[in-house]
């Protein structure tokens, strides 16, 4: 039976460790890897505690027909125990630190020349990729979410801010959240392993269509995304036949200094209606625009 109880515990184990999701950027795999560094430690960690716990529970309940009073024998300054119990969790969590800080080195890392540099733009409730000198601007509205189109396998810059209130830029595959706060910018990179469309959302309660701040990364090849670049450019509202996937909606494209109003830091006028939804038509039945001044 307790051999059941311990194969049933070391099987949930490996199967938790094993449904860790592997990251689809280069610099996510050292966030992965720390995973599978602090979740080995909780384990074991957690073996020690619970199975001391019942070896005492077991070992030292009280006998059938014993007295009363009977205590078992009582232990006092054991020098060399309280120093280990001291120790070794203060050098478990010591060495989990100073990993964590490697992997935040790793995951801050900008090296220069990156391939594309995108300005992500939060506002309530979508967001903004514009693609600095490129002349390409797509923007999202509620309820109609942005694509961003990279180049897979090569170095992508982010530059993050909000318009508004706080929001966060996440995509789950990526193991990767930051924050996008109004009047700071927070920079970072990442190179996507595989072509392939990454879904992501705000992070960050921001009101009252926030469950509608979605967007999706879409990473093609490098060649790929230049012919993208140069149709935007041109003009043109989809992308080629060839990259879209069956259930792909085309995303709303605004070019670089048409409609729409800008993002890029500039305070909202006292009184201004809610940046929500710039003028985009759509029949989609689950297409919806926030009614100008209806923020909760
Ligand atoms: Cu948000």
């Amino acid at each position: 039976m307790n051999r059941r109880i311990l194969v049933l515990a070391a099987a949930t184990v490996v199967f938790a460790a094993a449904c860790m999701p592997q990251s689809a950027t280069v610099q996510e795999e050292s966030t992965y890897n720390l995973y599978q560094v602090f979740f080995w430690t909780a384990a074991v960690v957690a073996a020690i505690v619970y199975g001391m716990t019942t070896l005492a529970v077991i070992r030292y309940r009280r006998k059938r027909n014993a007295p009363d009073d009977e205590l078992p024998t009582q232990t006092r300054e054991n020098r060399s125990l309280e120093i280990a119990w001291t120790a070794l969790p203060f050098l478990t969590v010591f060495v989990l630190f100073i990993l964590t800080l490697f992997t935040l080195n790793t995951v801050d890392a900008m090296p220069p020349n990156p391939a594309a540099t995108i300005d992500v733009t939060a506002f309530r409730w979508s967001w903004t990729f514009a693609y600095p000198g490129k002349g390409v601007t797509i923007t999202g509205a509620t309820g109609q979410p942005p694509e961003m189109v990279v180049p897979a396998g090569q170095n992508i810059h982010i530059v993050l801010t909000s318009a508004d209130v706080a929001h966060a830029f996440w995509i789950p595959k990526f193991l990767f959240k930051r924050d996008a706060i109004p009047g700071i910018t927070n920079a970072f990179n990442f190179t996507i392993k595989d072509p392939g469309t990454y879904t992501g959302q705000c992070a960050e309660y921001c009101g009252l269509y926030h469950d509608e701040m979605t967007f999706t990364v879409r990473a093609v090849p490098p060649a790929e995304y230049q012919a993208w670049l140069a149709q935007q450019r041109a003009g043109a509202s989809a992308p080629p036949p060839s990259a879209v996937p069956p259930s792909a909606v085309p995303s709303p494209v605004v070019p670089s200094g048409s409609v729409g109003p800008t993002y890029s830091g500039a305070p909202t006028p006292a009184g201004a209606s809610s940046p929500a939804a710039p003028p985009v038509a759509s029949s989609s039945p689950t297409a919806f625009s926030a009614p100008a001044g209806s923020q909760p």
